[in-house]
């Protein structure tokens, strides 16, 4: 994969222009790296760079809370705005479904909708439920469109019990069946937490969320 801090100076404009929360600058040159056949992951790599910087000020004191509304609602245009120059998922031929959302009590969507927006481009189907999704949601969704990984994404502490009561219901819905495979992300999760909740899988970031589902998917199909 690009480094877009040093493979590009649009890659690098796009990221300071992001940091700097600078809207049309942040869709002129998206539009400009979309046009230039950019490969959108490329893209997308960027806006997660730059949401790291942007958390880091946020962490030191120089961003405030309205900072990050508007950094979130641009970085959301920017993937609104990739999506449809994504490698043609349908005509590809679809590696398998994934439901994604946030679960209830929380709004942070980045980090999902970034998820949600790379699986497609490696050829996912991708349902995303967005945020503050109640567990009674997850399972329905999972009923009626039955994906093969259900995504929880959980950014807060004191949203961990709304995860653990949708693992505890995926896992009954799923009883003795294969699918569908439950996924857990977002900052504070970790391996520990996986276990305590009893999900199946934690991805520490998008890249390792599409080898999981490629890894899920492949063992699937040969069964
Ligand atoms: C941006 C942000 C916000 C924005 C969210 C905007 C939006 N549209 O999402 C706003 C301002 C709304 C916000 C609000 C709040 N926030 Co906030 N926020 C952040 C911040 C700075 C960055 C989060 C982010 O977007 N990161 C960038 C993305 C790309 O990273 P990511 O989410 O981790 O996702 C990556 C992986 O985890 C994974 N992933 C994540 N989700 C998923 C899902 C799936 C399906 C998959 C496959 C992968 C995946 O892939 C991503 C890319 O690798 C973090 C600090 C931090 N360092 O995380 C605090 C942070 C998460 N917030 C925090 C808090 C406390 C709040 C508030 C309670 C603040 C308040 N007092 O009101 C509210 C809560 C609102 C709510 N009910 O949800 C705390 C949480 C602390 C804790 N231990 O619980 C943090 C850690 C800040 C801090 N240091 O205190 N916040």
């Amino acid at each position: 994969m690009l480094n877009p801090r040093t493979g590009n100076l649009g890659l690098v404009n796009l990221i300071q222009s992001l940091i700097s929360l600078q809207v049309s600058d942040s869709l002129d040159i998206t539009k400009k790296l979309s046009d230039g056949d950019m490969p959108p992951k490329c893209i997308l790599t960027a806006c997660e760079a730059a949401m790291v910087e942007i958390s880091d000020l946020y962490d030191t004191g120089e961003y405030f809370i309205a900072a990050l509304i508007m950094a979130g609602e641009i970085m959301n245009r920017v993937i609104k705005l990739v999506s449809p120059r994504m490698p043609d998922a349908l005509e590809q031929r679809c590696k398998g479904r994934v439901l994604i959302g946030t679960v209830r009590g929380e709004v942070h969507c980045l980090g999902k909708n970034i998820a949600g927006a790379l699986l497609a481009a490696y050829g996912f189907e991708v349902k995303d439920l967005g945020v503050d999704v109640g567990t009674s949601q997850f399972v329905q969704a999972t009923r009626d469109w039955k994906p093969d990984v259900v995504g929880l994404s959980v950014l807060l502490t004191c949203c961990f019990h709304s995860m653990e009561d949708t693992v505890r219901a995926l896992r009954q819905e799923r009883g003795d069946g294969p699918t569908p495979h439950i996924l857990i992300s977002g900052a504070q999760v970790n391996n520990a937490i996986r276990d305590c909740f009893l999900a199946d899988s934690y991805a520490p970031t998008v890249f390792d969320t599409v080898r999981l589902c490629e890894r899920v998917c492949r063992v699937r199909e040969a069964a």
